[in-house]
């Protein structure tokens, strides 16, 4: 701490030299006493604020635009130097890069962690040299939260509850016996907030509403594992009524598996059909594959971080301390336009109708 203060103390003392030098050259020239030759421009002391983003790879439609989000809004432009790395889904890979980071001292470290646990040790030496961590999306699980500052990202909880809630309106409306409904759960990558919540989710409407969960696989938010995954599944039972897959990406790859099984996609489950659900709605593929009813229901997950992250920093900037927890709102989208809202904790959602 007390090295990189001096260091920062040190960089501090040169800037301050710097703008007395150009003052004293300023003076003179207005006195004439001294010229500065036309060809000397002085050098412009960009005073831009340092981000070092560690996300985490690329892994679906969701990741890329929380990607963009983030390039948009920390520009040269708007005052930033953005040093942006992709772990690869690689927990080692972002260990790595958050202690580059440290050894450049950039002004703020943003982390979205790949999954919650094993944080501790890496977000010690950023408190250590005295760099504020901005958590974004999934969350960690560390000893003492003083290791990071802020955090902003999705309910996935009540993201899986509201499909929960949706599956059981759309049960009850076309009197289809609940404890005889089978499905079937795509899990994102293990140990992410977002596979935790939305996992949750499903468990606590399946006790309520006395589904049986058949099975579970590893999707890993990608179409490829989840096409491989569901072909098992559907290789192994032939009673699956819904497909409750983490992420839209997975809902590609099952709805791949299904077709290529020769099975009907869709609501009709009484009639045969395989119904699916999903969480995200950032891409127009999974958007035109509700409208058409091949996903009857998605639980939106808001990936624009950019914007709220620098908000975020330009508190902290001015000394402000933000909410240490900030939850973005979110919407339900459906074509199935015979449920209008659903209810989580007596607290009502409206769902956005596709036409
Ligand atoms: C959710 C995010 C998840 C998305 C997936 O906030 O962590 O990771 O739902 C992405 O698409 O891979």
């Amino acid at each position: 701490m007390e090295y990189i203060s001096i260091m920062k103390r040190i960089k501090l003392n040169n800037t301050i030299v710097l703008i007395l030098s150009v003052c004293i050259v300023l003076y003179l020239t207005a006195c004439g006493e001294a010229k500065v030759p036309d060809t000397q421009v002085l050098e412009e002391t960009e005073d831009l604020v340092v981000v070092g983003f560690s996300q985490v790879g690329a892994e679906s439609d969701w990741r890329n635009a929380n990607t963009q989000s983030m390039k948009d809004t920390f520009t040269r432009e708007n005052g930033y130097e953005l040093i942006f790395s992709d772990a690869q889904q690689k927990q080692s890979n972002q260990i790595t890069t958050i202690r580059t980071f440290i050894q450049r001292e950039v002004d703020y470290i943003v982390l979205a962690p790949v999954t919650e646990d094993g944080w501790d040790t890496v977000l010690s030496e950023a408190k250590e040299a005295d760099i504020p961590v901005i958590v974004v999306d999934r969350q960690v699980n560390v000893s003492d939260d003083s290791l990071f500052d802020c955090w902003v990202g999705s309910n996935f909880r009540l993201e899986g509850e509201k499909v929960g809630e949706w599956l059981h309106r759309y049960f009850v409306q076309n009197e289809i016996d609940e404890a005889g409904v089978n499905i079937v759960n795509i899990k994102g990558t293990l140990g992410a907030s977002s596979q935790i919540g939305r996992s949750g989710g499903l468990s606590i409407s399946a006790r309520k509403y006395n589904w049986n969960l058949l099975a579970e696989a590893e999707g890993e938010y990608t179409q490829a594992r989840a096409r491989e995954v569901m072909t098992n599944l559907l290789n192994k039972y032939d009673n699956i009524n819904v497909v409750y897959c983490e992420n839209d990406n997975e809902a590609f790859g099952v709805i791949e598996a299904i077709e290529s099984a020769g099975l009907k996609i869709g609501p009709d489950i009484a009639d045969g059909q395989i119904m699916i659900v999903s969480f995200d709605g950032v891409s127009e593929q999974a958007i035109e594959l509700a409208k058409e009813g091949k996903i009857s229901c998605i639980a939106e997950c808001n990936p624009l971080h950019g914007p709220r992250v620098r908000k975020i920093i330009e508190s902290l900037e001015k000394g402000v301390r933000p909410e240490k927890f900030e939850y973005v709102d979110e919407s339900i989208y459906s074509s199935i336009d015979s449920i209008r809202e659903i209810q989580v904790d007596e607290k009502a959602y409206p769902i956005t109708i596709l036409k």
